[in-house]
């Protein structure tokens, strides 16, 4: 008996092992992804950007993006003189990671993503690196972002220096030193600082840094940058280099694995249950048309289990334990939910555990969201990237009263499904 638990359990292993692979082989090796090789004999300089302190984790994501594209255009305009690495901010503690006995308050970008796939599209470096490579905090120049005003309803292209006028994070000292910090204690600091009101894309900063050639330069606010071409090839490469940790992918696959149906052979079409992303929290404190009541979230999910065929739903939530089991309750078959051992949570921290959930969703056969949250919106995405139907992935809940009435705008709008467009023409 026990010799065919232990060949049933190294046989289970071999097969998550080897899902494992494929999961990471499906994201990793796409040829489209090659940045141009470093050419010899060019100087080295550092792009860094900031991000206002309020935003989430997957806004940030999207930052990340127009940082990353920034860099790419950059390249391209500047290649023969200088190599340029994009470095990561690290993560200061969001105001989402309630967890309090996990040490989550200056994270390095490894600890969530691959940071070789991350260099696929450019090269990246953390934040400390950085620091050993220049031998100190400094920055050459920091411009800080503000917006532009519009003028007679036109959206024009402007970068111009401009008082300050938005409350700052930065000081000054007696020496003509400026100081900022991206999390607890990680300072950097400049000689060269000043405002800039901007009304304008990655390529416009690209533009401007190819330009005056600064050995390293510091965008602060850099959601201010909005993105040119959304969804378009280069958009796509940008997303499919955000590959994340190779321990995330497997403790996701592995969750799957042991508590999920397994998939059928030759299915392309994920594993076979549903996934929801259910998003309460700060989304409860406004009044939403399109969140739904717990009762009502209930009833779509048991609708969709019906029209699918499915019989487990996974639930990705920052609900507090008595909705989701009020929601249990409700759902006519069975609800299973990621929860992480406490020594699994500290090692992953609240940002490692919502990847997780965020992953489990990617590998559903059928998917829901919640719109408009930017959570839904990467599940969205990376489903897209493996390749899964608009169908059952572009789905949001419908607010109460609005279940019968999907795309509604106010009350059951639902993402728009943008294809992924991967080869060069
Ligand atoms: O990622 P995020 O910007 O998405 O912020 P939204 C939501 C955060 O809440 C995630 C946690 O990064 C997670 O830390 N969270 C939400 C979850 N849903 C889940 C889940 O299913 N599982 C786990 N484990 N964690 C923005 C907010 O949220 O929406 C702003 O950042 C604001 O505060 C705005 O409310 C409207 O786009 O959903």
């Amino acid at each position: 008996m026990l010799e065919f638990k232990k060949k049933r359990l190294s046989l289970l292993s071999a097969c998550f092992l080897l899902a494992l692979a494929v999961a990471l082989d499906d994201i990793i090796d796409d040829p489209s992804l090659k940045v141009a090789a470093a050419t010899p004999n060019t100087r080295k300089s550092f792009f860094l950007y900031a991000v206002n302190r309020g935003e989430g984790f997957n806004l940030n994501r999207d930052v990340y993006m127009r940082a990353a594209l920034t860099v790419r255009r950059l390249a391209q305009l500047d290649s023969h003189r200088t190599n340029w690495f994009l470095v990561l901010p690290p993560w200061r503690r969001l105001y989402h990671w309630k967890s309090n006995n996990v040490e989550q308050k200056n994270l390095p970008w490894r600890k969530f993503f691959d940071l070789d796939a991350l260099s696929r599209f450019v090269p990246v470096i953390e934040f400390e690196e950085y620091v050993r490579e220049k031998e100190g905090n400094f920055i050459d120049e920091i411009i800080y972002l503000q917006h532009c005003p519009i003028v007679d309803g036109r959206w024009d292209i402007k970068m111009e220096v401009k008082e300050c006028k938005e409350r700052m994070r930065y000081t000054q000292d007696s020496e003509g030193i400026w100081r900022g910090q991206y999390g607890v204690s990680i300072e950097f600091a400049t000689r060269n600082f000043h405002c800039v009101s901007l009304q304008g894309h990655p390529s416009t900063i690209a533009d401007y840094v190819a330009r005056t050639q600064p050995r390293s330069i510091l965008f602060d606010r850099f959601e201010t940058v909005v993105h040119e071409n959304h969804y378009d090839k280069e958009w796509w490469d940008a997303r499919r280099s955000m590959v994340y940790s190779a321990v995330l992918i497997s403790e996701a696959q592995r969750f799957i694995f042991e508590n999920l149906p397994p998939k059928k052979l030759h299915s392309d079409l994920g594993y076979p249950y549903m996934a929801v992303h259910l998003r309460r929290g700060d989304y409860t404190l406004h009044k939403r048309k399109n969140l739904p009541s717990l009762e009502s979230a209930a009833k779509q999910i048991n609708r969709a289990l019906k029209e699918t065929g499915l019989d487990v739903v996974f639930i990705a939530t920052d609900a507090l334990e008595e909705e989701i089991n009020d929601v249990r309750k409700r759902v006519d078959h069975r609800v299973v939910l990621y929860r992480p051992k406490e020594d699994d949570l500290k090692r992953f921290g609240d940002g490692g555990v919502a990847i997780i959930d965020q992953w489990i969703s990617v590998n559903a056969q059928h998917f829901i969201g919640t719109d408009p949250s930017t959570f839904t919106f990467r599940i969205n995405e990376d489903r897209s990237l493996k390749g899964f139907p608009p169908k059952s992935t572009y789905n949001a809940f419908c607010g109460d009263g609005y279940e019968d009435k999907i795309g509604d705008e106010e009350g059951c709008h639902q993402p728009h499904s943008w294809p992924v467009v991967s080869m060069a023409k």
